[in-house]
């Protein structure tokens, strides 16, 4: 039996069951967004969105055949390949991103794994530490890592490596067949081993079922310690792919996924990531209510659009919030010490 209270209380377990993630999952919308605006403020400025902008340093003809990706071989896109970017050209994409706000960058590659041979990985570890240098939060999504792999990047200045775990396990073959679950989680594994902190999420509008949505969370909540950072991302349905005349979900089902994630994984920073361009101003509102606190900025997300830094701003001046300051060079960034909403609503 779960208790409001003990929800509320912002308290990390590793142990929900299914039946307890649907219980949450299934409560009242006003009930659901309060209690997960009630545990985000035990650990988050109520007013704050992080600013995380993506670049894609290499772009298609990837190996995986995941049924959501234009950059998938397997499938014919429009998706303009190019191969690894150059050092300067990625850090004249950090510096214009600092400029506009982001504190946090991430650099995604269209790999299977990053390449054991040749001057392509090392590239990427010049770019991690030219743009940590730069004092922006790095993120990298490169693909499956293996041990030293994960060890180079934290040493280069990772802070976050993005891998995501999808949907559920059940769900997980009917998306993506040329790598495993477990194939996710031992990355996930030795991105922590290495110190890097975990950005784990998922997709929700591929056609699953809401228990599906539910394992995918009962799936992330059960990592020790949480993934620091959880993206939901909305499936951008791109013409091409297998999921391209996927039906559209109803966006309150996006809504209760993120509620429920910041409910069961109270220190874990939800970003509302892929789809927003599909959504409206209400619909994103509401999920920054439901406790995500921080979005992809830009025209471009990897490779499909994003609403943009003006239209992102104007949101923002009409919702009353403020991005997140960036890292000061070299140091870390913990989420706020815990302080409750009632505490926060007092400063007003
Ligand atoms: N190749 C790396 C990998 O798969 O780990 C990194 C890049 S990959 C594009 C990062 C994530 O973007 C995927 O795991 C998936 O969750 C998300 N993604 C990709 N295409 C998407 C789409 N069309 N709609 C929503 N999310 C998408
Ligand atoms: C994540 O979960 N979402 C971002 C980030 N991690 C790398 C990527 C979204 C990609 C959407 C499809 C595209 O633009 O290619
Ligand atoms: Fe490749 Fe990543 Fe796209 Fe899958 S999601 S096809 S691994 S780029």
């Amino acid at each position: 039996m779960l208790h409001i209270e003990e929800l509320a209380s912002g308290k990390p377990r590793y142990d929900y069951s299914r039946a307890d993630i649907q219980a949450i999952y299934d409560l009242p919308m006003t009930t659901l967004v309060y209690l997960a605006q009630s545990v985000h403020r035990r650990y988050y400025a109520q007013d704050e969105i992080q600013l995380s902008t993506l670049l894609s340093i290499k772009t298609g003809g990837c190996k995986e055949n995941c049924g959501y990706c234009p950059q998938s071989a397997h499938y014919e896109t429009n998706v303009q390949s190019h191969g690894l970017l150059s050092v300067d050209d990625i850090i004249a994409q950090a510096r214009e991103a600092k400029a506009n706000g982001s504190s946090r960058f991430c650099m995604g590659a269209a790999w299977r794994s990053p390449p054991r041979r040749g001057p392509q990985f090392q590239q990427v570890l010049d770019a991690v530490r030219a743009v940590r240098g730069l004092g922006l939060e790095v993120c990298t999504t490169l693909g499956m890592l293996d041990t030293e792999q994960a060890q180079a990047l934290a040493e280069a200045g990772v802070h976050a490596y993005n891998h995501n775990l999808d949907t559920s396990p059940e769900y997980y073959s009917e998306i993506i067949t040329t790598r495993s679950y477990q194939d996710r989680l031992d990355t996930l594994q030795n991105v922590r081993d290495a110190g890097m902190t975990v950005c784990c999420g998922g997709i929700v509008g591929m056609g699953e079922s809401k228990e599906d949505r539910i394992g995918l969370l009962q799936q992330l909540q059960s990592l020790k310690p949480h993934p620091e950072s959880v993206p939901i991302n909305l499936l951008v349905r791109v013409e091409g792919t297998p999921l391209e005349a996927e039906q559209e979900l109803d966006i309150f089902e996006l809504v209760r996924t993120i509620a429920t994630a910041c409910i069961i994984m109270p220190q874990s920073r939800v970003r509302l990531s892929a789809g927003r361009t599909q959504m409206s101003d209400e619909a994103q509102a509401l999920c920054f209510m439901a406790g995500a606190s921080s979005i992809f900025t830009g025209e471009k997300l990897l490779t499909t659009p994003n609403p943009g830094d003006s239209r992102d701003r104007e949101l923002f001046r009409r919702l009353g919030l403020k991005p997140v300051a960036g890292p000061p060079p070299e140091a870390e960034n913990q989420p706020l010490a815990a302080s409750s909403a009632m505490e926060q609503s007092h400063s007003l």
